[in-house]
């Protein structure tokens, strides 16, 4: 082969220059071509690109969709802020005014993502799965005026900018947790929160059911957990518990906004409430008082007790005949007061107990110091370091991680001294600091693909009410979604901090009790 002459080689890296410019653009994509889209869509979607048209909602509008459930939330959505009739097809043949189709999708949307198309007639929304046509029309409300959330009718126009969104998530599993143990929550404020969640494309909901203050779910096997263990809280209310009636309510109601429940059982520590329920789960055979304090380690199940495992296994047992999502939490964290020893048998035997139920183990990534959980666990680190050589061994065993690390995922910090709820253990944790990190490359000897994403951990010592969670969640679970979502090639404080400005209009038309973070410029009104 001849050698190139000059002229050739300036060529060839004139090209390599071109391609690496377009490559850069393209990595800035979806703030570059986003010019014809307002930059509004919380978590930012993979590509936009604007065709320069505008389309308005008419009064007369149709809907079509192939999922009946997510055509009739956006309808439910729409009709009570236009004000519009918005007849709901639930068919294929003929698109309406906004169509919703599981046909035409490209590959590369996956179980999740969609292709959003605007014209200047019409929005098509095109998915795989119904998932997401769910996140698609997400997508579609946070590109409407925020007061299309509006439960009553408010005026229009409904103008959405013209062209197409590409959107897929990087992470699979996107979570949140909820502390119903610390203090009690209903579930109308369960479903609540579910519904603000879903708006952020969260997929999957962790519920801590469990922990020293108080047991909230009747187990049919052993009923003192909930009637006497689940009757108080922190600060000494009275607590509460739900039934598996209840809980079944509240899994059908997540995967109506295709989410996906986790229940947690936090063992062999976190059990002053199931202790105190049953003199016969005790080392010594006596029962603890019930306990409404803070603090954390004092607990243990008895690990040589054969007695302690029928009790996992009946109340796990139960929990996996009632949840239809792969995995059960079975915590494991701060177990301060169980001998390594202890611990390390007692999870290994627990985790057998999770597998015999045909579920898969998720824990604290304290779980890991036992060695590496079966096949198809996660892990959910916690802590504030950077590296833990047991969950990297375990990660590299096959273990998947999800990424709650409390100095940037924790919904319970405080956001600065001033705030009045949350903790500070962990730190504070302002937006800057829960949307500036990357989950793929935070910890020492864990790789991208050995995490499985996010999830935002909301512990309740100090949070009583619905407002009290609006606070804390928001906007930081948002800069958690986004992370949990978007390309790392799309991760920027600038731009971020421009669209989740543009939730405080929606939020303040919910109902949300969202905290105004200084580092934020909310929008006037909101
Ligand atoms: C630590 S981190 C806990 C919880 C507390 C929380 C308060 C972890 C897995 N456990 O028991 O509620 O701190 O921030």
């Amino acid at each position: 082969m001849s050698r190139p002459g000059p002229r050739r080689l300036l060529l060839v890296v004139l090209t390599v220059l071109g391609l690496v410019c377009a490559g850069l653009s393209a990595g800035a994509g979806p703030a570059a071509a986003a010019s014809a889209f307002p930059n509004t869509v919380v978590p930012v979607p993979v590509s936009e690109t604007g065709n320069g048209s505008t389309f308005t909602l008419p009064a007369g509008a149709t809907i079509t969709s192939d999922d009946a459930g997510t055509g009739g939330y956006l309808a439910g959505i729409l009709r009570a802020s236009t004000g519009y009739a918005l007849p709901l097809t639930v068919a294929t043949s003929s698109p309406g005014t906004i169509a919703l189709s599981l046909s035409g999708a490209p590959g590369t949307v996956g179980a999740e993502g969609y292709q959003l198309t605007v014209t200047a007639t019409g929005v098509l929304i095109q998915a795989q799965q119904p998932a997401g046509l769910f996140h698609g029309v997400q997508t579609l409300l946070q590109l409407l005026p925020g007061a299309v959330m509006s439960a009553s009718v408010r005026p229009g126009p409904w103008t959405v900018a013209g062209g197409t969104i590409l959107d897929y998530p990087r992470f699979g599993y996107r979570g949140a947790m909820l502390d119903l143990a610390r203090h009690f929550f209903t579930v109308a404020q369960v479903e609540r929160y579910i519904d603000e969640l879903a708006l952020y494309k969260i997929n999957y909901l962790h519920l801590h059911l469990s922990d020293d203050q108080g047991w909230r779910i009747a187990i049919n096997s052993w009923p003192n957990l909930a009637v006497y263990g689940g009757s108080t809280e922190v600060g000494g209310g009275a607590g509460g518990y739900w039934t598996q009636a209840d809980y079944s309510a509240v899994v059908a109601y997540a995967a109506s906004r295709f989410m996906t429940v986790v229940p947690e059982i936090d063992i062999p520590g976190h059990t002053n409430a199931a202790l105190a329920s049953y003199a016969s789960l005790n080392c010594d055979g006596v029962v603890p008082s019930r306990y409404t304090g803070t603090n954390v380690g004092f607990s243990s199940l008895c690990v040589p007790l054969p007695l302690t495992y029928t009790f996992v296994d009946q109340v796990l047992g139960e929990l996996a005949a009632l949840t239809p999502g792969p995995y059960l939490h079975i915590g494991g964290d701060e177990a301060s007061s169980t001998s390594a020893a202890d611990y390390a048998t007692f999870v290994d035997k627990v985790e057998r107990i999770v597998i015999a139920h045909g579920k898969s183990v998720m824990g604290w990534h304290d779980i890991t110091d036992a060695g590496t959980p079966p096949a198809g666990a996660q892990a959910q680190f916690w802590d504030t370091t950077t590296s833990d050589p047991a969950l990297a061994a375990a990660a590299a065993d096959g273990t998947k991680v999800v990424m709650s690390p409390a100095n940037h995922a924790y919904l319970d910090m405080k956001y600065n001294h001033r705030t009045k709820l949350g903790q500070t253990w962990a730190g504070l944790v302002d937006v800057d600091t829960a949307y500036g990190w990357d989950p793929g490359d935070y910890l020492t000897g864990v790789t991208g693909s050995e995490v499985a994403g996010v999830e935002g951990p909301l512990w309740t010592e100090t949070i009583v009410t619905s407002a009290d969670i609006d606070y804390m969640a928001f906007p930081r679970l948002p800069a958690l979604a986004e992370l949990g979502w978007s390309p790392w090639s799309t991760h920027d404080q600038t731009a971020f901090a421009a669209r989740l400005g543009a939730q405080g209009p929606r939020w303040k038309t919910m109902g949300v009790n969202y905290y105004h973070s200084t580092q934020i410029s909310w929008p006037a009104g909101s």
